[in-house]
């Protein structure tokens, strides 16, 4: 397969003026009709003519309404050209029908779809499908669908056609059409300037009690954007449509947002509280957007963070202010830790924007969403929120209908603050995650802190040069009050020193306050200084982390020397899960055990051989001795932290039943499940049957719920993914490949609907112990369902390969396990790029 460089970036040679498109649909046998008018650049370096197009069958093609033959090469076509503005015309035939890969048009449940970014336009028709050609685009749909939609604003529609302009100069993978028997929701909004803005939430007939909380969403996004960056909607139509059969979360399509269904749809008695919590953020994700992505858009797909990184990090300010900033912030580093490190700490560590690539879409990955998001927090940090927000100004007057590139990003900070930033830049440039070492020094009332910063070798990157990195640091007396607040201290250096002075003793110091950068902190500590910020910090992101750090030592010390769960330890959870004066969400958290990855990460960093199996024993250990020292208080805690009323989703009732769901699952280890089946019975809400649900079958003694809960939901889509999930989730390790396997031979499962498959080798993968059990089972599994769905969507495939990322952690046998199913699912015939891509990346 090819490779792409980011160095190789050339312009195209044409401008595309306007784009004409018209669309006769049928399932098997759409037609394209494209007449897009193209200038000459008078500057450009190179004037190819190349469209691209694939899986394109070409009916007729014709420049300035004359017949032409092109020449159909590898990934699209070439043609001879004026030298002068000029019509070019083609007609394509596609198959919606047969489309499995969910990428271009495709069908879903009979209705007609479109998914473009990265490159899918061009399975649509010939076309320049790269970020920087924006043109404008008028569309005609042609079809016997009841509702015909596309980007930007009706134009008129009759019996059997539809037409929609969009004003918005825009790349082509911004394009969408939808098309078939769909009922909307209705909203409005009034902008600032006070334009009325018609919204729609579109849904399959059924679905529409599940769209009230997504249109509420939708609105507090559009105001916020307005509030917090001063940014309006620019069209008078906002829709959202809710697809079952969809690859990632959601696309932002200008004005027309297509979402997975399970990233839109919500109602009390099917999503859970974390399911509203990532709906809401979706929905504002892809509405802000529409500035971050589409008025300002990437030039090519390297700089994909540009966009991606940046709306991040602004979905993440609406959540903390919509909900709990604290929680908001340990929620993103627990997931931070689960989906980036592992990334930047193996074989597929890339830079936030890479320097190459085979597929695109392989590039959509935690580093250049969540890394991209958490720069971006620490380039706020360097420069103060004023200078950030100017900053942000200026990015959106200088860019507005750009397509461009972090330098130019990274310009308007050195513009609008005075700052260099050359340094900084190595952030994007660099893969790996920094190491942060710290050593300590008292005398005489000065306290100096020394750290050294070093990162480990990344493929193609052997040697790392030092980075800037924003380190919060804040002091503390032995006695626990804090005698230096939080302040920033800006590492430049491989090494380097900070000194305080006038301290009456040595002081504790909470380090690194709200994860102030994503790097490994490594220092020196007891577990007894850690126990004391977990009861002083002021910082609650470090007296979370405290907590975070000291269950991660206990655990390493259970699976290293058989120890038994540490006493001070219990005591210290017992003490804040019984404090009724801390946020329930704050304590749920705590009580939250890390993930038994990170602890093989952990092991594996200090030098040890990961044992799957003792990490779950050892968490199974902690847990029981946990219940068992809790016993006399659970019921209590129960009852304290049951919400009454009616369910409601918001962020206080969602921690409450949080800390509920874990004193549930504490209970139900010492009473067997009893408490757990009154929970399921009465529950009127899917947070509270899911945690009894979960409780149960971890118990097993869960056998009936399921198939009560089979019973009653057999027919939402989105809530048999999640008991095909639980199921999984929630078996011992030895069970856990069977389990999958049987769920694969059940007749709601199906290859061809991405959640559902995700819903069980997710959770496969997902389950440490489980999937990496020594039989090999799981890898087998995984691996023979991957080679199936690539033939099917190479993009999913490729994702889900991943899971194999961790290898080199494990011993000998596991390794030799798993190189075998990689080795296998590369020599398979007829290997999608995609999969090729990644299963080379992970097996080098
Ligand atoms: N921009 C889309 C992702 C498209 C994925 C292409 N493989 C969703 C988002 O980040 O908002
Ligand atoms: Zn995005």
């Amino acid at each position: 397969p090819k490779t792409f460089y980011l160095k190789d970036y050339m312009p195209f040679g044409y401008d595309a003026e306007s784009v004409h498109l018209t669309f006769r649909l049928a399932p098997e046998t759409t037609r394209v009709i494209s007449r897009i008018r193209f200038a000459p650049k008078p500057d450009a370096a190179d004037r190819t003519f190349f469209l691209h197009g694939e899986e394109l069958k070409l009916i007729s093609a014709k420049i300035d309404g004359q017949e032409v033959t092109p020449e159909l090469v590898e990934g699209g076509l070439t043609c001879e050209v004026p030298g002068a503005p000029f019509t070019w015309e083609a007609e394509v035939e596609i198959n919606p029908a047969g489309n499995t890969a969910l990428e271009g048009l495709y069908m879903s449940n009979r209705m007609y779809c479109t998914q473009c970014e990265a490159e899918g336009f061009r399975k649509i028709t010939y076309y320049p499908d790269r970020p920087d050609v924006m043109s404008t685009f008028t569309v005609r749909i042609e079809g016997d669908e009841p509702v015909m939609l596309s980007n930007g604003n009706p134009m008129g529609q009759g019996e059997g056609w539809a037409e929609w302009h969009d004003p918005w100069p825009k790349p082509a993978y911004l394009f969408a059409l939808v098309a078939g028997d769909l009922v909307n929701h209705p909203g409005s909004f009034t902008t600032k300037s006070g334009k009325e803005v018609e919204l729609n939430i579109w849904v399959r007939p059924g679905d529409e009690h599940k769209c009230a909380f997504g249109m509420e969403a939708l609105k507090k996004s559009m105001k916020w954007d307005e509030d917090v960056y001063g940014l309006e909607y620019d069209l008078d139509l906002f829709n959202i449509v809710a697809v079952d059969d969809f690859n990632m979360g959601a696309m932002e399509n200008k004005g027309l947002n297509i979402f997975n269904s399970s990233c839109v749809l919500a109602s009390p008695e099917t999503s859970t509280d974390a399911n509203f919590e990532r709906i809401e953020a979706i929905i504002a994700h892809e509405y802000f957007h529409n500035w971050t992505g589409n008025r300002i858009t990437c030039r090519d797909w390297f700089q994909l963070c540009l966009k991606e990184g940046l709306t991040v990090f602004r979905d993440a300010q609406f959540t903390a202010d919509m909900r709990s900033e604290p929680v908001k912030r340990i929620e993103d580093v627990i997931a931070l830790r689960a989906r980036q490190f592992p990334e930047d700490n193996g074989p597929l560590a890339h830079p936030p924007r890479p320097e190459q690539f085979q597929e695109i879409n392989n590039f959509y990955t935690a580093t250049v969403y969540e890394k991209g998001a958490e720069v971006i927090g620490m380039l706020k940090r360097l420069v103060g929120d004023e200078n950030y927000y100017k900053a942000l100004k200026l990015y959106f007057e200088r860019h507005d209908g750009q397509a461009c590139t972090i330098e130019d990003w990274l310009k308007v900070f050195e513009d609008a603050t005075g700052r260099g930033l050359s340094q900084f830049k190595l952030w994007y440039s660099q893969a790996g995650t920094p190491r942060l070492k710290v050593s300590e020094d008292y005398a005489d009332g000065t306290y100096t802190l020394t750290f050294e910063q070093s990162t480990p070798p990344t493929p193609g990157q052997p040697d790392k040069a030092p980075r800037v990195i924003p380190v919060a640091v804040g002091l503390l007396s032995p006695n626990g009050d804090e005698v230096r607040a939080t302040e920033v201290l800006e590492l430049t250096e491989a090494k380097q020193s900070f000194t305080y002075q006038g301290l009456a003793s040595k002081p504790v110091p909470s380090i690194l306050r709200e994860f102030s950068a994503p790097v490994i902190l490594e220092r020196e500590t007891t577990n007894a200084e850690r126990a004391f910020l977990l009861a002083h910090d002021t910082d609650p992101f470090n007296r979370w982390e405290a907590g975070n750090a000291l269950a991660k030592e206990v655990r390493v010390a259970m699976v290293l020397d058989g120890a038994a769960p540490d006493a001070a330890y219990l005591d210290a959870l017992e003490k804040l899960v019984r404090d009724d004066d801390q946020d329930p969400a704050f304590r749920a958290l705590v009580l939250t055990p890390p993930s038994q990855s990170d602890i093989a990460q952990t092991l594996f960093d200090r030098g040890h051989t990961p044992d799957p199996q003792k990490i779950y024993d050892a968490a199974e250990t902690f847990t029981q001795t946990l219940a068992q020292q809790l016993e006399t208080s659970l019921p209590r805690l129960y009852a304290a932290t049951t919400v009454d009323g009616p369910y409601a989703p918001d962020a206080e009732g969602a921690g409450k039943r949080a800390l509920n769901g874990r004193i549930l699952s504490l209970l139900t280890r010492l009473d067997g499940g009893e408490q757990a089946a009154r929970q399921y019975q009465a529950a009127d809400n899917m947070t509270q049957q899911y945690a009894a649900l979960g409780a149960l079958l971890k118990a097993e003694n869960g056998e009936a719920q399921s198939q009560a809960f089979f019973g009653q939901w057999q027919d939402d889509r989105l809530v048999m993914d999640k008991w095909f999930a639980l199921q999984i989730a929630c078996a011992a390790p030895e069970k856990t490949a069977a389990t999958a396997a049987a769920l694969t031979r059940h007749p709601l499962f199906s290859m061809k609907n991405p959640n559902r498959f995700r819903a069980v080798f997710g959770a496969l993968a997902g389950h440490h112990a489980g999937f990496h059990h020594a039989s090999g089972e799981g890898y087998q599994l995984l691996a023979d369902n991957l080679i199936a769905l690539d033939k099917l969507n190479p993009q999913t495939t490729a994702r889900m390969c991943a899971a194999f990322q961790t290898w080199k952690r494990y011993d000998a046998g596991r390794q030799s396990l798993i190189r075998a199913q990689l080795t296998r699912i590369a020599g398979t015939d007829g290997l999608s790029r995609d999969t090729t891509e990644m299963v080379t990346r992970i097996l080098d």
